[in-house]
């Protein structure tokens, strides 16, 4: 599915720019900020585009659920764009939001979603199709990953239009490429996370800690569980442990960490080092090149191919996805139905 909503549309050229909508030319020079508005997974989204679009582009970002937006005052300073994020393209809240950006000021607005009929994808401005074909599951999984991948080509659109370094650039053009490729990488930890799952059954908590962009993924991985396996979970940024969450921990909370290589790692060590010293038990997703130390004895350290630090945010969901699905078939719950969920909230 990454590789349908990448293909043609970045290579060495760069990204194409006319992928954003034919009069996309016009606003994306104009932009100089971006609020990003959605709900649930698509919000997590949003939250790892704001890192990338702040550090690669230069321009503030602003990341909001839709239900808050829509019904509070927003300062919208000159030249931002509004970007909706919707798998369906029908999410009530977002859809709302989107109406009721029309009267806040902004540049114009954009849609990445993966419904091409939908309200929104009409209603927008401009519009970037994830491709992931359809979903059969409420939980969203390949929207997500797609969402990542419209995202990272949105970033590097506005990064090269506001002064990144052309080398920096090519290289991070080249990096997305090679997305497609990390991920089926990452879908090889498959047994080795069956094996993990097991431990999952008779819990009812557990933690998730990320730092910097791959926090929302700590979130997106708290998320799935969650949702379809009905095991209350939290994620924390892991430099926040100390302001609360490190009390719950003890033998029985089982914490996953979100562990890249990147300069983030060496205060993300630090912080598992606490939940080593109170008996909780890591689960340690690494990166494959050396960097994280082994768990030794505390749980256990799987490796993942990153693939680069860019791109990271979306390899490492995989595993965490992964995790989720395993632990929600052996639990025996509907995976593909959750209860209480629709997969589209239109009310
Ligand atoms: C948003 C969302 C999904 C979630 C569930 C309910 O949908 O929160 O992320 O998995 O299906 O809706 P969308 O706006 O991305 O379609």
């Amino acid at each position: 599915a990454v590789a349908d909503t990448l293909e043609a549309r970045v290579g060495a050229h760069g990204v194409l720019p006319n992928i954003f909508g034919i009069d996309s030319e016009a606003l994306l020079a104009a932009t100089r900020g971006v609020h990003i508005i959605a709900c649930g997974t698509s919000y997590h989204a949003g939250l790892v585009a704001k890192y990338w679009i702040e550090e690669f582009a230069r321009l503030p970002v602003a990341v909001e659920v839709a239900s808050e937006y829509r019904y509070r005052e927003t300062v919208v300073p000159p030249g931002t764009l509004f970007l909706a994020i919707s798998q369906s393209g029908e999410t009530a809240d977002t859809l709302a939001a989107m109406r009721e950006s029309r009267r806040r000021g902004y540049l114009g607005t954009l849609v990445i979603c993966n419904s091409p009929e939908s309200s929104l994808v009409r209603e927008a401005d401009l519009k970037l199709m994830t491709r992931a074909g359809p979903e059969i599951g409420v939980a969203s999984t390949k929207a997500f990953t797609t969402q990542l991948a419209g995202l990272a080509l949105l970033t590097l659109e506005l990064a090269r239009r506001n002064g990144l370094d052309p080398q920096r650039y090519a290289a991070l053009c080249e990096e997305l490429q090679r997305l497609p490729r990390a991920i089926e990488n990452a879908l090889k930890l498959e047994p080795a996370i069956i094996e993990l799952a097991g431990d999952f059954i008779h819990r009812q908590h557990a933690l998730f800690l990320g730092r910097g962009a791959h926090y929302p993924v700590a979130l997106e991985g708290s998320l799935k569980l969650k949702e379809i396996s009905y095991i209350h979970a939290e994620a924390y940024p892991a430099g926040e442990l100390k302001h609360g969450p490190l009390a719950l921990v003890d033998e029985n909370m089982p914490v996953v960490a979100v562990a890249p290589n990147g300069p983030l790692l060496d205060k993300l060590k630090s912080n598992l080092q606490e939940v080593r010293a109170r008996g909780g038990r890591l689960i340690v997703f690494a990166d494959g090149a050396a960097g994280m130390d082994d768990t030794a004895g505390n749980g256990v350290t799987l490796r993942v191919q990153s693939g680069g630090s860019f791109i990271a945010p979306a390899v490492f969901t995989v595993p965490l996805q992964l995790l989720a699905y395993h632990v929600a078939v052996l639990r025996g719950t509907d995976v593909d139905q959750p209860r209480n969920l629709a997969k589209s909230v239109t009310v």
